[in-house]
């Protein structure tokens, strides 16, 4: 099996933000997965640079296109490292081998007399560079640049795109998975539901020589949408190369909708005219967005993708886009829920689950992989729930639905984690005649962390290799590099030693300035420890520690809350009189609290629950019991002046 995965090539009159950081994103970690899927992959990214609005860039920079493209391009090429994407081949359309096969192209569709010259007038939009239709505009404008197109009528050269509108649409109905998400297929189809216009595919140099001039016609430069497109074939060789026989039959385009057209109607029909196959499949997504308005250069609210790195960590920029955009829908991008993410999905859930299980391992069985006791029925629903896990993941993340693929993921890592609570590993290390049980329990722990390794490196590359290599694996050991081979349960060898690795995801520390636009960030960067029992613990500054406001609270009065099981108002002296709601109604009857001393957060935000002010929270422990959760409160040993801190 092979698979052909292309980015659009991106315009180089300015440099990449997140939008292109996305699509490269997920083409790159669509390839991955085809890799571990077992496939042949060629994945192909690159740059745009021929035309109108190429020119102004370099003409606004005071340098000529030729060097002003070179040095744009090359830092969308030096940008996909830092986000770990590999691409196969990065095109240029000024690259010779480009331009030679653009010419022959458009003199193979000249000769067979679907190019005529003809005299056009017509509204264009220098933005989008083409004529738009007097029903495109908003209010007179372009919708998607906002300004009024010119009003402009010269003699040109026309592709008949016309021609092709009826097999084009045959062609779309007759296979459903050409477009997708559907609703882009379904505008597409209404788009043609109009008649196809022919497509105006030159532009005379006396308006713009930054361009490949017609072979037909030295008068002229190509459009730059009929240049751009092409892309896709001499990226592989086209007409003749190996490549080129091996993967055009596999070609999935990714964009976003905001060059479906192009992609949509323009591609297929030069295809079709040029007597090639059509590529297999258009994959669109949404916008992100920054309030609401679309992230762009014209714009000027762009997020840079180096910054985010450099801020977060690449595998958490890669994480929260493909957690955090629903593929086809349009997104929001907020330094919050950036940190969010990372702070509650990467360092709480699968940061914790990795440092629990493994420094278990480390502290009761010396950093050795124990042999499991055969396939307990008790540990069955974890063993289930893994291959579940891995059917839903590779549906989702060949469907391009990431994000229901991390949720499945996530859905495993809050199992897991709830079986360490749920067994309590520690109790059975006490008990000599739990031996087998706990060898048991930790190797399930460390093989759902091996499918986690396997699943989640398409996705977050540089912390699913750090993984294996706390699990004690190369990067390329089939157990964690192969779907087919590695996918099934209890693969994992007892007896394997486990490397002592620093914490994957320290938690993201600091808070966002009033403005919210402006961020500090400090990462904690817990230091490595010698000791591999400790080299996980999430370390917390001191400082942070400081701030929080622990008092001895003396409980006066409590009071059941109406309609709530759970919370009980109590009023408590710290030394002042003040209430907190808590959550402890099902543990403590009110009588039992009266005249308690307990530990409470007394510099808590204010909360309404249930319609009452709480100041602060009580302290308590909180454990598992048969499989039910037990609290029970913090109090202090003996009796001491209610206010007093506790330090
Ligand atoms: O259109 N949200 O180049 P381009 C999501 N050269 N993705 C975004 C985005 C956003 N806010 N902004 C940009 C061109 N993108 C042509 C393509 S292909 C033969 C020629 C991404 O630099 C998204 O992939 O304007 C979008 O389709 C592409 O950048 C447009 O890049």
């Amino acid at each position: 099996m092979t698979t052909y995965i292309t980015t659009p090539i991106y315009y180089v009159n300015a440099q990449p933000h997140l939008g292109h950081a996305y699509t490269t994103i997920v083409a790159d970690t669509y390839s991955r997965f085809k890799r571990l899927c077992g496939e042949r992959v060629r994945f192909q990214t690159g740059t745009d640079e021929h035309g109108d609005k190429i020119v102004k860039a370099a003409e606004n920079e005071n340098v000529p296109p030729r060097q002003y493209v070179d040095r744009i391009s090359a830092q969308f090429r030096d940008t996909w490292p830092l986000l770990q994407v590999e691409a196969d081949h990065f095109i240029r359309t000024t690259d010779a081998e480009h331009v030679a096969v653009v010419r022959a192209i458009l003199q193979k569709v000249y000769d067979s007399g679907d190019i005529y010259f003809d005299e056009y007038s017509g509204l264009y939009c220098r933005g989008c560079e083409r004529y738009l239709t007097e029903k495109e505009l908003v209010d007179g404008n372009c919708p998607d640049h906002q300004t009024p197109p010119q009003e402009i009528a010269e003699q040109n050269y026309f592709f008949r795109m016309s021609r092709y509108q009826v097999p084009l649409i045959e062609h779309i109905r007759n296979n459903p998975d050409f477009i997708s998400p559907e609703r882009y297929r379904n505008e597409v189809l209404a788009f043609l539901s109009e008649p196809l216009t022919d497509l105006c595919i030159s532009r005379p140099k006396s308006r713009l020589t930054w361009g490949i001039e017609l072979p037909f016609d030295d008068k002229f430069v190509t459009y730059v949408w009929f240049d751009a497109l092409i892309n896709y074939l001499t990226g592989i060789g086209y007409p003749d190369g190996q490549d080129f026989q091996e993967f055009w039959s596999v070609a999935e385009h990714l964009i976003a909708k905001d060059i479906l057209k192009p992609h949509a109607i323009y591609w297929p029909t030069m295809l079709m005219a040029m007597g090639l196959p059509l590529y297999q499949k258009l994959h669109v997504h949404g916008y992100w967005n920054v309030d609401d308005t679309k992230m762009s250069k014209s714009i000027g609210n762009v997020i840079r993708p180096k910054e985010l790195v450099e801020a977060y960590g690449v595998d958490t920029l890669r994480y929260f886009t493909l957690r955090e955009m629903s593929f086809g829908l349009d997104s929001s991008f907020s330094y919050e829920a950036i940190v969010a993410r990372h702070n509650a999905d990467l360092a709480n859930d699968l940061g914790n689950l990795f440092s629990r299980a493994t420094t278990m391992v480390w502290k009761y069985r010396a950093g050795r992989i124990p042999t499991p006791s055969g396939a307990s029925e008790e540990d069955r629903p974890l063993r289930e729930a893994a291959q579940a896990m891995l059917r839903e993941y590779r549906q989702t993340m060949a469907e391009f639905r990431f994000h229901l693929g991390l949720q499945a993921i996530w859905e495993l890592v809050g199992l897991a984690n709830k079986y360490i609570v749920g067994n309590e590993p520690w109790a059975l290390a006490k008990d000599v005649e739990k031996t087998e049980r706990l060898d048991t329990v930790l190797y399930n722990l460390l093989e759902c962390l091996r499918l986690l390794t396997l699943t989640l490196r398409p996705i977050i590359p540089g912390a699913a290799a750090k993984m294996a290599a706390g699990l004690g694996f190369d990067a390329d050991d089939m157990l964690v590099a192969s779907l087919d081979k590695g996918g099934a349960w209890g693969l994992l060898a007892p007896g394997g030693e486990l490397t002592a690795i620093s914490a994957l995801f320290p938690r993201i520390e600091g808070k966002t300035d009033e403005s919210g636009e402006k961020i500090k960030e400090e990462r904690s960067q817990s230091k490595k420890q010698k000791d591999p029992v400790m080299a996980e613990v999430d370390l917390v500054d001191f400082h942070y520690f400081q701030k929080l406001d622990l008092r001895v609270a003396e409980i006066i009065a409590v009071e059941p809350i109406k309609n709530s099981k759970k919370l009980l108002q109590i009023t408590v002296l710290a030394p002042e009189e003040r209430t907190i709601v808590a959550g402890i109604a099902e543990h403590y009857r009110p009588e039992e609290l009266i005249g308690s001393q307990v530990v409470i957060v007394a510099n808590l935000k204010p909360a309404k629950l249930m319609g009452i002010n709480s100041h602060g929270m009580i302290l308590a422990a909180k454990f598992l019991v048969d499989g039910k959760e037990k609290l029970v409160l913090s109090r202090v040993q003996e009796r001491v002046a209610p206010g007093c801190k506790v330090a």
